[in-house]
């Protein structure tokens, strides 16, 4: 351990700084890995042009079930963490079959709050769920030609900005709304124009009125979905222009592109012009798939516009995957350690160093440091900021014990 510190000394590298800022940046963690993405709110399968793949025994089938899964995965997950949830995960109780998701209130996510407040979390986010809902009509939501179904959706969308603001309040930090919809073409559209219209409407009626304090809202836009090849409503250009002029936030999930533009890239397009980014980080293989967030080389590129920028708080650090191929708590901390692992890779760069041989044009001194940094003693570094925070690098077994314990149980 000495030895490694020694060697990021000698890099110009304050270790104990690095470990310090890692464990105080948030990563909000999807509730969604727990039961691929079903929700409890009635629809019992996935639709929207999104797909869990696999079927791995153990999933959770209600709050009781996702709530013992995330207190056994968080455990074991270093660092400052927050809950991302959907709207579909409202407990419901006697409200079940009676209020739609027109009607949610903050009263059915009480019982989330109190539980992430049990589990010592710095907050909660939340997304409106416009999918995996009788009322989408032609997959449509948001932009549905159909008033009433367009009106649904918008109230929706109202009630989530008003839970996110008592979200928001209940930890004293503000809540990111993110909104997402599915609306899309499986085939050439007669009309790429009009559905837009109405989703600029339907998107200014949801933000009239909202809590400036206490949420963040975002728009998070995709290139396709699972039968709906040809046309997505929401596109790149659509909300980066709607999130500017409205003076909201962009939601980058590096799923969401064509696969060689790369979010990493995004990030300081978009610092240039917005107080905050938020993102979905993920791992699309050939497309957007929502593999388990794994320690690569794109990731550790997102890490570094996020350390090398300053940009620790004004970029949202959100996941979003669903594997239900594999144990899905073992998916869940995997995700969640990469992304705290590529941070502190980030943070022990020699940042001003590489930028000034940038900036000298040393690009044979850049390149020579660059790949030195890349066999520096970083499990050491690694190892020691686990120990502090209570844990190892082994966190397969315990989870076998979980499974053996609690999910082989489940039948
Ligand atoms: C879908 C989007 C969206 C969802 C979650 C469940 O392609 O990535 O963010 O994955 O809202
Ligand atoms: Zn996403």
């Amino acid at each position: 351990m000495n030895e490694a510190i020694k060697r990021y000394e000698a890099m110009g590298i304050d270790v104990e700084a690095a470990l310090q800022t890692l464990k105080n940046i948030p990563i909000s963690i999807h509730c969604w890995q727990g039961d691929d993405v079903i929700g409890f709110d009635g629809a019992g399968s996935l639709s929207g042009g999104i797909q869990t793949t696999g079927n791995y025994p153990g999933r959770a089938r209600n709050f009781e079930e996702l709530k013992a899964d995330i207190t056994a995965a968080f455990a074991l997950m270093p660092g400052k963490k927050r809950l991302n949830l959907h709207a579909s995960y409202a407990v419901l109780g006697e409200d079940a079959g009676k209020v739609d998701r027109d009607a949610y209130s903050y009263k059915h996510f009480v019982p989330w709050v109190e539980f992430a407040k049990t589990i010592g979390l710095d907050g909660i986010d939340f997304n409106p769920t416009f999918f995996a809902h009788p009322n989408m009509k032609d997959g449509l939501t948001l932009s549905s030609p159909h008033e009433s179904v367009r009106s649904f959706w918008v109230e929706h969308g109202k009630r989530c900005m008003e839970i996110a603001a008592e979200l928001g309040k209940a930890f004293g930090k503000p809540c990111l709304v993110n909104i997402w919809i599915p609306d899309g073409l499986k085939d050439v559209p007669a009309d790429r124009l009009t559905p837009r219209l109405r989703l600029k409407k339907s998107l200014d009626e949801i933000l009239e009125n909202y809590d400036k304090e206490w949420v963040i809202p975002a728009v998070e836009s995709k290139v396709f979905g699972i039968g709906l090849e040809s046309y997505t409503v929401g596109s790149n250009e659509f909300y980066q222009n709607y999130a500017a002029q409205k003076g909201i936030c962009c939601l980058l999930d590096n799923g969401h592109y064509h696969p060689l533009e790369y979010v990493s890239d995004k990030i300081p397009a978009l610092l240039a012009f917005y107080d905050k980014v938020a993102l979905h980080v993920t791992r699309g293989v050939r497309w957007d798939s929502d593999h388990v967030v794994l320690f690569e080389d794109e990731l550790k590129e997102i890490a570094k516009e996020i350390v090398r920028n300053n940009a620790t708080e004004k970029v949202l650090i959100g996941l979003d995957y669903f594997d239900a191929s594999i144990n899905r708590i073992f998916a869940w901390v995997t995700g969640q350690r990469s992304m705290q692992k590529a941070l502190l890779f980030a943070l022990l760069l020699p940042h001003e160093t590489m930028r000034k041989l940038q900036d000298e044009g040393d690009f044979t001194a850049l390149m020579d440091l660059q790949e030195r940094t890349k066999t520096m003693p970083f499990t050491c570094i690694w190892e020691e900021y686990l120990r502090r925070e209570g844990l190892t690098d082994e966190y397969l077994p315990a989870i076998r014990t979980y499974e053996t314990r609690v999910l082989s149980k489940r039948i």
